[in-house]
């Protein structure tokens, strides 16, 4: 196939209204596309060159000449295509992968933008897929797993295996590989083994035999992910065996095809003293023990994807094996499809973190697109979990699209800033007028922090409402709950302060961090305020870098986070004369949710912990409007499906 060819089906896209980045389909551009299997570029990159014959397109194949087609229209598009031209791009991480976390059934497990687009159980939507293979390639997107990591063993059924077949073939042109999550108990739940023991030999030839099966439907198919013996899930340990024994017992299957394993560390005991030091406590032994083509796939904290965390020790600490972040762009934890929070900070933040390893490469991203280890990484991948569903515009939230976009864009190039790709995003989607971008730019790159002000503001986690997250609950405590799954076990506040020790004195997970870090997250003095309540038990009265007491800052806090909401909606009633009706006024009342959204955030936590503080909310900030206990008694519907 021609790049000519795979240009023209690009062509055929279904519908120009869902608001995307690329309103009319194909990349149309002004340059001749050159694939040169000699040139000198790796994996899928490319050059756009003037040259005396004109402008070309160059790459190596035909994946990378339709990358550099999409980013000379990008070029194009947002007015940077002018000048002389002269760019090598080659990515950053081989493998740039979403995570669907969609069960058979056409629910979403934290999706909120309607039901699977895969349509299980219903004729293959072509159309759809392309368009979305198709704007995944116009970020450089490359691979999808399709299915829950919560997954059902079902899904390695042989008229499921036949229908991801058909995805796969819809999206090779774009470049788009599939990839499988699987659900460890297969061999004896699907195949009716006695057991799914990794050094069974029958359970190894199990997946040996569903390994060939696999790609001799998919010969291109990526490889499994896995989550195993975490949340109840199956693995290894239920046979006394490790997760390297796991994760080998699948590599060796997988080997003979070029297949991978991404195995999951988001793995935690029910009842620990503290989560956040538990996939490092549980890997960091094993490190050096996995086959080469297993990646460990670690949430980008410790935790949760809490609204802030601190990076995950873990990117520190293995030296032996290959890592990889998995982000999570569905917005569990930030509001759903309702808040337009722009999330492309919270990964850059993520990204440019410095482990303080002892290499010349030591930030998150530096070690795990293997520039620290390269003898250990034989292949690199980053992952995000997706925010994609059936509804017209994708992700339920126009400017939901562009944490998809930019998860894309740091995976292609994580060296690129967040302003840049929400300024390139914004042109395309909306409108290029400066008095248009500047304002709505600025919006975005404060959304994440403002986010945080109106949920968790000073290092605060896991507050939200136990049944959907969406909401605050730091009171929520149901009968014989895991203590673990209480906001309680991570606010820790009473009449002595708030927050959760995990300093020297506490937990000790400062000492899975590096030094500096470990002693500057220690110390009460140097630890970042922004993680004060991540790493310390702080008492109300203690003075802020503000003067303020604690308390008083976190209302504070709280009242601006509310305040920045405010300011967004004015600053999008003012872009009205930029975008059109359907879109302005989509975004206009997801924002008027987000408001009340924030409102009630402030209102619960600081009536809530102000019971502990024993301190007036300050009079400089606006007062809660609605009692606690009418707060106490909202129950949204929104319980999510497994
Ligand atoms: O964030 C938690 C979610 C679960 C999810 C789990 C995981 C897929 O609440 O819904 O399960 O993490 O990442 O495995």
């Amino acid at each position: 196939m021609a790049i000519a060819a795979a240009v023209a089906i690009i062509g055929c896209s279904k519908s120009n209204d869902d608001g995307t980045w690329l309103l009319d389909g194909s990349p149309k551009v002004n340059a001749e596309v050159v694939v040169d299997e000699t040139l000198d570029l790796v994996n899928d990159g490319f050059m756009i060159k003037d040259t005396p014959e004109g402008r070309k397109v160059l790459a190596r194949t035909e994946i990378g000449a339709l990358y550099g087609t999409y980013a000379l229209q990008r070029l194009e598009r947002t007015g940077q295509a002018d000048g002389v031209l002269d760019i090598k791009e080659e990515p950053s991480f081989e493998r740039r992968i979403l995570n669907h976390w969609d069960n058979l059934n056409n629910t979403i497990e934290r999706g909120y933008a309607g039901w699977s687009i895969w349509h299980w159980g219903e004729p293959v939507p072509v159309e759809l897929i392309k368009e979305y293979a198709r704007l995944n390639a116009s970020i450089g997107i490359n691979g999808s797993v399709l299915n829950n990591v919560n997954a059902t063993p079902e899904m390695l059924r042989r008229d499921y295996l036949e229908r991801v077949a058909e995805i796969a073939d819809v999206m090779r042109p774009y470049g788009v590989r599939v990839y499988l999550s699987v659900n460890f108990s297969s061999p004896a739940a699907l195949g009716g083994l006695p057991t799914s023991d990794p050094l069974d030999p029958a359970v190894q030839q199990w997946w040996r035999s569903k390994a060939e099966e696999i790609y001799s439907l998919i010969p291109d198919f990526g490889g499994f992910l896995v989550k195993a013996n975490s949340e109840g899930l199956p693995g290894p340990q239920d046979f006394s065996r490790t997760h390297a024994d796991g994760a080998n017992m699948l590599a060796d299957a997988l080997e003979p095809y070029d297949g991978i394993v991404m195995w999951r560390a988001f793995v935690y005991a029910p009842n620990s003293p503290d989560r956040a030091n538990q996939a490092y406590d549980e890997f960091m032994p094993l490190d050096g023990e996995f086959r080469d083509n297993v990646l460990i796939q670690i949430k980008n904290g410790p935790v949760d994807f809490q609204p802030r965390e601190p990076f995950s020790p873990l990117f520190g600490g293995m030296t032996k094996t290959a890592m990889m972040v998995e982000f999570q762009i569905t917005q569990e934890y930030m509001g759903g499809s309702n808040h337009l929070v722009y999330l492309s900070t919270q990964l850059e933040e993520c990204l440019d973190s410095d482990t303080h390893c002892d290499n010349e490469y030591s930030t998150v991203a530096e070690i795990t697109s293997g520039k620290a280890y390269p003898e250990v990484y034989n292949t690199t991948a980053i992952a995000g979990v997706a925010n994609i569903g059936r509804d017209k515009n994708w992700c339920g939230h126009y400017f939901a699209q562009s944490s998809w976009y930019a998860f894309g864009r740091l995976a292609w190039n994580a060296e690129l800033s967040s302003e840049e790709i929400a300024r390139e995003w914004l042109q395309q989607t909306f409108s290029t007028e400066p008095e248009f971008v500047e304002p709505v730019l600025d919006m975005m790159m404060t959304s994440r922090e403002t986010a945080v002000d109106y949920m968790m503001p000073l290092g605060l986690h896991h507050i939200f409402a136990g049944e959907h997250h969406y909401g605050p609950e730091p009171w929520y405590e149901p009968e014989g709950a895991r203590l673990d799954w209480l906001p309680k076990y991570y606010h820790q506040a009473g009449p002595d302060g708030i927050g959760f020790d995990r300093t020297r004195s506490g937990s000790g997970n400062v000492d899975q961090y590096h030094e500096p870090l470990a002693s500057m997250y220690n110390s009460l003095e140097t630890c970042p305020e922004e993680l004060l309540l991540w790493f310390h038990h702080i008492p109300w009265d203690h003075r802020m870098a503000s003067g303020r007491t604690f308390w008083d800052e976190m209302c504070h806090r709280y009242d601006r986070g509310v305040k920045k909401v405010r300011e967004y909606q004015a600053v999008w009633d003012a872009a009205k004369p930029y975008v059109d009706e359907e879109r302005w006024e989509a975004v206009r009342a997801k924002l008027e949710i987000q408001e009340s959204d924030a409102r009630w955030w402030r209102d619960a936590c600081v009536q809530y912990f102000g019971e502990f503080s024993g301190m007036p909310v300050p009079a400089d900030v606006e007062q809660p409007e609605r009692p606690l206990e009418e707060l106490k008694k909202i129950k949204l519907n929104m319980k999510h499906h497994n």
